[in-house]
């Protein structure tokens, strides 16, 4: 990496940031550095900006940029049921721990993902012989155990992913069809008796805007909130296509803070068929920018965390095929032009740096050589 690049990557981190994440972070950067910082950004709007992270690779660049640029992070899979409980009482908790300990020593907050989710499930829990009974002692239990463990160190637990079918109704998941409709509740309740102080929400995908399965989320909210169930917000994934950012968004947002929860983009990615194109890049920036403006203009919208940093650290590629570039880094950790988006959703209106144009000069991409003009 060019030390130019490095020093855009950590500009921004404290003393205490730079000591924990070790010798690849150089340690005056900051005062040299041109580019700026999300998390200060965000916070001058009152929001947030996050990030997922995989907790094996918090070391070296990943871990000053993870540092430097975000206020929360989220573990990409190390929370999950799948992650911690493999098998029935056998629990691996250092995934989940190395990644609350390095918000703590880098002074961000956590998004806690996930607690009840059909996938990335254990099989015990999947293709166990359960009565509603049972398998809602197993699901509180998980909970207690969970939300117990990292109580009061946890901002946010997404408690239920992606409860929801495309057309709004409920997801037949294990515990759907095994408990029955009042499983969401009792997870919730569970969940505030475990960790009082963490905000607790409801997350899924292809919300992002008015549509049938937002309506089918906005229901249900309505209904726990109306029946005292400690719901406290909303998330919206937003792992977007590039040019489709939802028209609604914002007022999507803003209905389900009309209903008194808050509301947080939880999984940001926007992704476009690879190599990409100065185009595709262009378009990206505009939408990371329109949704980072989305959550600034509603009140109740406390943030954005995007689905992995970096092109190097996405799970796009894997999932769809000749797709990819959705992050706001490129692989070698190099700001893309969506990042100078997000930066001017916040209210940045700086130089977009040395080189032709958004970004510190022409570079890889994906494999294909961009000019960004
Ligand atoms: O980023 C996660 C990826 O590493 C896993 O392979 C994948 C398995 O389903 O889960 C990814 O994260 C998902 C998140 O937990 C829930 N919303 C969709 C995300 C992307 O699949």
């Amino acid at each position: 990496m060019k030390l130019q690049s490095l020093r855009r990557a950590v500009f921004g981190m404290s003393a205490a940031a730079l000591l924990t994440v070790g010798a690849a972070a150089p340690g005056h950067a900051a005062a040299e550095a041109a580019d700026p910082i999300l998390k200060d950004l965000a916070a001058a709007q009152g929001i947030y900006y996050g990030t997922a992270v995989t907790a094996s690779k918090l070391t070296g660049t990943y871990a000053a940029v993870t540092a430097g640029q975000f206020d929360s992070i989220t573990p990409g899979n190390e929370m999950k049921w799948g992650s911690v409980e493999p098998v029935r009482g056998d629990f691996r908790w250092s995934g989940a721990d190395a990644v609350v300990d390095f918000a703590e020593a880098n002074g961000q907050k956590v998004r806690g993902h996930t607690l009840v989710w059909h996938s990335q499930l254990p099989s015990w829990v999947e293709n166990g012989s359960w009565t509603a009974g049972s398998l809602r002692t197993v699901m509180t239990d998980h909970i207690a155990t969970e939300a117990g463990r990292y109580k009061g160190r946890i901002d946010h637990w997404d408690v239920v992913n992606e409860a929801f079918n495309e057309d709004g109704t409920r997801r037949q998941s294990v515990f759907q069809r095994t408990i029955g409709d009042g499983y969401i509740a009792d997870a919730f309740r569970a969940a505030r008796a475990a960790d009082p102080a963490a905000k607790l929400y409801l997350n899924d995908y292809n919300v992002e805007g008015i549509n049938a399965k937002s309506n089918g989320m906005y229901d249900l909210v309505r209904q726990l909130k109306a029946q005292g169930v400690p719901i406290d917000g909303v998330g919206l994934q937003a792992h977007l296509i590039v040019g489709q950012v939802p028209s609604t968004l914002q007022a999507n947002i803003q209905r389900f803070a009309d209903l008194g929860v808050d509301v947080a983009i939880t999984e940001l990615d926007i992704r476009m068929p690879v190599p990409a194109t100065e185009q595709r890049l262009r378009q990206q920036k505009a939408d990371y920018k329109a949704v980072t403006q989305a959550c600034v203009a509603v009140s109740r919208c406390a943030g954005v965390t995007v689905w992995g940093f970096t092109d190097s650290d996405s799970w796009i590629p894997d999932f769809f095929p000749g797709e990819g570039a959705a992050t706001p880094y490129d692989e070698n950790y190099r700001p893309k032009p969506a990042y100078y988006g997000i930066a001017e959703a916040l209210g940045w209106s700086g130089d977009t740096g040395p080189g032709p144009g958004p970004g510190p000069g022409p570079g890889p991409v994906s494999g294909c050589a961009v000019t960004y003009a």
